[in-house]
């Protein structure tokens, strides 16, 4: 059983876009992105799609992940990048979903030279399914994208 949102994220917006879709409990996300939206240079190089454009951005770039590409954080802060073919399935954090285009924050033009939007259809599966799924990256700044750890706690057995 599952329902699917349509949202778009526009290239030009620094600031994350909360499409206003939350997963909750036990509930988990694919997301599927289509069209292109130039990003790094517009008017002298080709738009990309979500995936970005192939050349993984380094310095003061959002996040370590192609340039161009379409990034999603989830409640926990966490950051995914959209990977070849454009779809990929999130694992199940309850909260809002988030996007915004991995673009330099301080080189060159920025966000302020973007232009176009990307359509995310965001389906959310009720049911836990067997699905691959993808994995984080981190943010440059790596300050709310640490990967929350798990705490193990050892149990004992009532003694007989
Ligand atoms: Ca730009």
């Amino acid at each position: 059983m599952s329902k699917t949102w349509v949202t778009s994220v526009v290239a030009r917006n620094i600031a994350w876009q909360n499409s206003g879709v939350q997963i909750g409990p036990g509930q988990r996300a694919v997301l599927t992105a289509k069209g292109t939206w130039g990003v790094i240079d517009p008017a002298h190089r080709p738009w990309c799609d979500a995936s970005g454009n192939g050349v993984m951005g380094t310095g003061d770039i959002r996040a370590r992940a192609m340039e161009g590409a379409l990034l999603c954080m989830t409640a926990d802060g966490n950051i995914y990048a959209f990977p070849a073919g454009c779809v990929m399935t999130l694992p199940s954090i309850p909260g809002p979903l988030k996007f915004v285009a991995n673009d330099y924050t301080q080189t060159g033009a920025g966000y302020t030279d973007n232009q176009g939007a990307l359509i995310v259809e965001i389906q959310i599966l009720n049911d836990i399914q067997p699905l691959t799924e993808t994995s984080p990256i981190h943010d440059v700044a790596d300050v709310i994208t640490e990967a929350i750890s798990t705490e193990f706690r050892a149990t004992s057995g009532p003694s007989s």
